[in-house]
């Protein structure tokens, strides 16, 4: 059974209830019809058109929240997925996104500690198991049974889309939605990669593909946790970006002319840890000629070649490690979130409309989008 805010009771929640909500939230409390069908980007299969349409407005399961998305980032993911590229089991047709940010307007029966009104968060994790050994150890990406939005089922690229409430993310009231959108995957998984590099306070981090969506939020959780951020990327406009964010160095792939010896020079010995976060194999075949004896190299981008040669006596020599890292779990979430509400990170958005996606996708593919796009889902 649906759970809805009976209309003859909006006036009482509202005024129990509205302290510090944003305005958009409040006015979407108050106006809660939910329509029967809503604009939403498609696409049947890989490659192949990218549909602006209407579709029907999703029906919650009992564990799941409806969501009135206001804004959802675009992820590096979501193209890799429309282009087939990965070996996922893709839903088609398929909505996809899964950095949603919006309003509860409705939940099924079985949900707990959620209010219509609130303001929640879809990501890529949209439910697991809660059961297993993953799950019950904080590792809940690895789930074997984890649903993944924008993937395995639709997700916030549509005015409406449902997530399990337990994974879904509580975002704090008062903050920009627009701007929150991006830290759902991209501020996520930068925050945990850093965690997972085993970087202390003054170690130099270096962040490859530090002009774009994930790489852009990076610098500044680097920053934000007392790193020295070294920024790779290519172009001037992207390495004066990285610069702008905080980074304290940055290095133009495309014109440096040794770039593993220009790391080492810039960070004295190497970096402690490197962060890649580009979509470029070639890069993070690099990153083993530049991280600091005991350093690690942490696998964040996915590019869609996946594959590089592991030069295994430097890594046993120089005892590196190497790690691989997907987003993150239900507490780096919460944490990724809280930097971002206290001001700790500026998001890099541009917002566009959602029928705007396949430009979107175009430049994306190109390699020109400084930062990260949002796009306003009623436009
Ligand atoms: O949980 C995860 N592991 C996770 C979560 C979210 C995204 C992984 N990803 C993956 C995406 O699937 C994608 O493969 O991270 C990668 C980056 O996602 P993004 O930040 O959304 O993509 P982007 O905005 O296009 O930025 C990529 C940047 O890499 C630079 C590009 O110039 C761009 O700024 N880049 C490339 I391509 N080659 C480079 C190179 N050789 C490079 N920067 C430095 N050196
Ligand atoms: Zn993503």
């Amino acid at each position: 059974m649906l759970r809805l805010l009976p209309t003859h009771t909006v006036r009482l929640f509202c005024s129990r209830s509205a302290r510090g909500i944003s305005s958009r939230a409040l006015a979407t409390r108050a106006s809660i019809q939910i329509p029967k069908s809503q604009r939403a980007i498609v696409y049947e299969t890989h490659g192949g058109p990218l549909l602006y349409k209407e579709i029907p407005v999703p029906q919650p399961k009992p564990n799941e929240l409806l969501v009135n998305i206001k804004y959802s980032g675009v992820c590096h993911s979501d193209l890799h997925l429309y282009k087939g590229e990965w070996p996922l089991k893709v839903k088609l047709p398929l909505v996809g996104g899964h950095e949603g940010a919006g309003v509860v307007v409705a939940m099924g029966e079985a949900v707990k500690g959620w209010e219509v009104g609130d303001l929640a968060g879809i990501k890529w994790l949209n439910s697991s198991c809660q059961s297993c050994e993953y799950c019950t150890s904080g590792h809940e990406p690895v789930c074997s049974t984890s649903v993944i939005s924008g993937c395995h089922q639709d997700g916030t690229f549509q005015q409406y889309a449902v997530a399990d409430a337990i994974q879904a993310a509580r975002i704090p009231k008062g903050v920009n939605m627009a701007e929150v959108a991006p830290i759902l995957c991209a501020g996520l998984t930068t925050y945990k990669a850093m965690k997972e590099s085993g970087a202390k306070a003054g170690n130099w981090v270096a962040i490859v593909g530090a002009g774009g969506g994930l790489g852009s939020l990076a610098v500044q959780y680097a920053k934000a946790m007392g790193f020295m951020v070294l920024g790779i990327d290519g172009g001037k406009d992207k390495t004066q970006w990285a610069k702008s964010l905080g980074a304290h160095e940055v290095v133009d792939f495309t014109t440096v002319p040794d770039l593993p010896r220009t790391v080492v020079e810039k960070t004295g010995g190497g970096a402690h840890a490197v962060i890649n976060v580009s979509a470029s194999a070639t890069a993070l075949q690099q990153a083993f000629a530049y991280v600091r004896p005991t350093g690690s190299i942490v696998l964040v981008g996915i590019p869609g070649k996946p594959i590089i040669d592991l030069p295994i006596l430097p890594t046993v020599s120089r005892q590196l490690k190497i790690v691989g890292s997907m987003v993150g779990n239900r507490k780096d979430t919460q944490e990724a979130l809280e930097f971002f509400a206290r001001g700790l990170i500026k998001s890099p958005v541009k917002v566009a409309g959602l029928s705007e996606l396949p430009r979107i996708f175009e430049e994306m593919d190109k390699g020109v989008i400084l930062g990260r796009y949002t796009v306003d889902t009623s436009k």
